[in-house]
């Protein structure tokens, strides 16, 4: 029974480095229990969570609609494949269509998955709808983009440690600068054979970079203008992270319980992974309407585990609190207070030059090079002092806390960070 003792954090690191792939360089700390916008250790520890899994705990951790939604629902059936239909699929398809309005969803499990999807729906809509000749369709993507870890999708990316040594890669893709639409212009202008456009409203692994205002709306207008599909990687913005459902609905007010779910950027083709769960199981989602999702027969794509009745009725529940919690409402207020108590602190320091995002998915950037080792000795210290947080590209700190939080939680997650950040002035 060696497996149920007891572990110490220790134990716990020195079992994964001896025994797991070292793919990863986690901030020294060992989980053992969450609930709300906390976690604990395995020596009982209590922390902020200030990563969310990325954006996919956006609900809190073990939200107990959530948990009971899944626990009753492994009881009664986890698994059919889709060789068989099962009694929650459908209910699951029609709730999340009218949520986010649109058709039809096609379900995966995780974001890569569901990314891929959307790669492969594109370019069969490109061959059979618009008419592209046969192994000519190629997609628009952005430079510093993350998107997954498949071989397709590392092959469009432009971070040598994600790519080099996993050639060769899959052809068909022109990558331009992000926020630039006059890069779109020119790369939609006169070559017949662009598909779509795939592009994440935040870029969030680049440093949670939010494009200039407009953006969006005009790279979505420049598509429609040259018949190609505007392909929304929400994986990471959506589910309310922004302060809106999606961060595609851009200044609509569509951020209150009642919303519409009618976004001021309608993609035609939207991705979603990560909250759709709530961080409870492995769901993700394309979502599309029947000119485009009608391309894809049956034996063109699936997946054993995608539409499980786990993962369907864990996702209704999911969506479901974000709306009866208004969480796109408090991500949003929440946000704005975080960027402005950190900006008034911001004002003094010499360690912080800046804080950007929106929503409640908002980075500071450490003055120091992305080779120093300034912003991870701030994690370990704000680890210390009770918070989670990550560095990304060496001198970016990522802060993504739950959207369940309280006013007087956020104060108090301001107040360790800059006591934190004092520290290192
Ligand atoms: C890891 C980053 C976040 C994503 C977008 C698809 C996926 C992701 C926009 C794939 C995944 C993750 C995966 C995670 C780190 C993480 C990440 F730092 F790399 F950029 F969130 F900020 N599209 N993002 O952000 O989804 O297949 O992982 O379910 O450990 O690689 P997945």
């Amino acid at each position: 029974m060696a497996v149920l003792e007891h572990l110490t954090s220790q134990q716990a690191i020195d079992l994964e480095d001896k025994y797991g792939a070292h793919n990863y360089h986690p901030l020294p700390v060992v989980l053992s229990k969450g609930e709300g916008v906390y976690v604990w250790d395995v020596e009982g520890k209590k922390y902020y969570d200030f990563l969310s899994a990325y954006s996919a705990v956006n609900q809190g951790h073990c939200h107990p609609k959530i948990v009971d939604a899944m626990v009753n629902q492994a009881k009664q059936l986890t698994l059919t494949s889709r060789a068989f239909y099962n009694d929650v699929l459908g209910k699951y398809e029609q709730y999340a269509t009218s949520y986010f309005g649109y058709d039809k969803l096609l379900p995966m499990n995780t974001g890569a998955e569901a990314v891929e999807t959307a790669l492969k729906l594109c370019r069969k809509w490109a061959y059979e709808v618009k008419g592209i000749n046969e192994n000519d369709a190629e997609i628009i993507v952005c430079e510093n983009n993350f998107h997954g870890r498949t071989t397709t999708i590392i092959s469009f990316s432009n971070d040598p440690v994600a790519r080099k040594n996993f050639g060769p890669y899959t052809a068909g893709f022109i990558k331009i600068e992000y926020d630039n639409l006059q890069a779109l212009e020119e790369a939609l202008t006169n070559n017949k054979n662009v598909a779509g456009f795939l592009v994440e409203p935040i870029q969030g692994e680049a440093g949670v970079y939010v494009p200039s205002e407009g953006y969006l709306a005009k790279a979505r207008a420049l598509c429609e203008k040259h018949n190609v599909l505007f392909i929304a990687d929400e994986v990471q913005t959506g589910i309310a992270r922004t302060g809106r459902l999606l961060a595609t609905c851009g200044n609509c007010t569509c951020a209150d319980k009642n919303c519409s779910g009618t976004p001021e950027v309608k993609a035609d083709i939207l991705i979603l992974g990560k909250a759709l769960s709530g961080g409870a199981y492995p769901v993700s989602a394309v979502l599309a309407n029947d000119s485009i999702m009608n391309v894809i027969k049956p034996g063109n794509h699936g997946s054993t585990f995608g539409g499980n009745p786990v993962a369907a009725a864990v996702a209704i529940a999911a969506l479901d609190v974000v709306k009866d919690e208004a969480l796109a409402q408090n991500a949003y207020d929440l946000g704005e207070l975080f960027r402005s108590e950190l900006s008034k602190y911001i004002e003094t320091s010499s360690i912080v030059t800046a804080v950007r995002g929106k929503g409640l998915l908002n980075a500071i950037l450490i003055n120091d090079t992305e080779e120093s080792d300034t912003a991870w000795n701030i994690c370990i210290a704000l680890r210390d002092n009770g918070l989670l947080a990550k560095p990304t590209h060496g001198n970016i700190i990522r802060f993504a806390p739950p959207l369940v939080m309280t006013k007087e939680q956020l104060l108090d997650c301001v107040s360790i960070i800059t006591k934190t950040l004092k520290a290192f002035e």
